[in-house]
């Protein structure tokens, strides 16, 4: 399990425990981007404490996508068949970890988190936030012609072959942009994905990073992929001619 850390220190013993507790042969891989609140050394003495934990310390914030393409690449490294992603700040409930692994198990390539379908919900997230997401889900899903519901969840399991049969290193996005164009990638490998509902808590403790920038990124990125999409079928179209 990769979990990218910037300032978790509250949440990341709860999260370690709680993630251990519903899934004991997990482990966790936190990648922290220099947290100036101790996160990694807290991490650290977890790990010493309950092992199954290790952390990838890196010099500078520098973005969940690049926090999570070196994640993945060291736990593929390091042997494992099963990938998840999943946040610190426990919006992403721990207990549910065992049924998206299921899945993957059960021949998915990606199993997504999904706030979107039904039995899904998000609870006490203000309504801003909410329907930036539920608009970002449609607008993205909507120009790519995904049919995915949330395509913008943070809480996935993949397959480890899935992820190198997509190149996953070669995603650019840094942001929530980088959930979407996983997810797009998947898709244009012909990976197959299964959403499973999940009920996502706002954050309690902690600082969101979630920034203009970000969504700014995540809307050029859905008409950058649409125009290479486009650009490529028309290539191949006039190949074929
Ligand atoms: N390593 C690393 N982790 C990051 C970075 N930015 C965010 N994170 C972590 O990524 C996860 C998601 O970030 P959040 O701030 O919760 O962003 P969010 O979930 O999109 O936004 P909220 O709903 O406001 O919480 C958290 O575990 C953060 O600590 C970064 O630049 N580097
Ligand atoms: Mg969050």
């Amino acid at each position: 399990m990769v979990v990218p850390t910037y300032n978790e220190i509250d949440n990341i013993e709860r999260l370690c425990r709680e993630v251990l507790d519903a899934a004991p042969n997990v482990q966790i891989l936190v990648v922290d981007d220099g947290s100036p609140d101790g996160t990694a050394e807290k991490a650290e003495a977890l790990g010493r404490e309950l092992g199954h934990i290790t952390v990838l310390r890196r010099t500078e914030k520098n973005g969940l996508g690049r926090a999570y393409r070196a994640g993945l690449r060291r736990a593929i490294d390091d042997g494992a068949e099963i990938c998840v992603q999943m946040d610190a700040d426990l919006s992403h409930d721990p207990s549910v970890l065992p049924a998206l692994i299921a899945n993957v198990e059960h021949g998915a390539d990606l199993a997504i988190g999904s706030r979107y379908v039904p039995g899904g919900r998000t609870v006490n997230w203000p309504k801003r936030r909410r329907q930036l997401s539920r608009w970002g889900n449609r607008y993205a899903a909507g120009v790519l012609g995904l049919a995915i519901n949330d395509a913008t969840a943070g809480y996935r399991a993949y397959s480890s072959a899935a992820l190198e049969r997509m190149q996953f290193e070669s995603v650019k996005a840094e942001g929530y942009g980088f959930q979407v164009e996983m997810t797009y990638r998947l898709l244009r490998v012909d990976g197959k994905i299964v959403e499973f509902p999940i009920t996502f808590h706002d954050r309690i403790d902690g600082v969101s990073k979630m920034s203009g920038g970000i969504i700014k990124e995540a809307l050029f990125l859905v008409i950058k992929l649409w125009v290479s999409d486009f650009k490529g079928r028309h290539r191949r179209r006039a190949e074929g001619a």
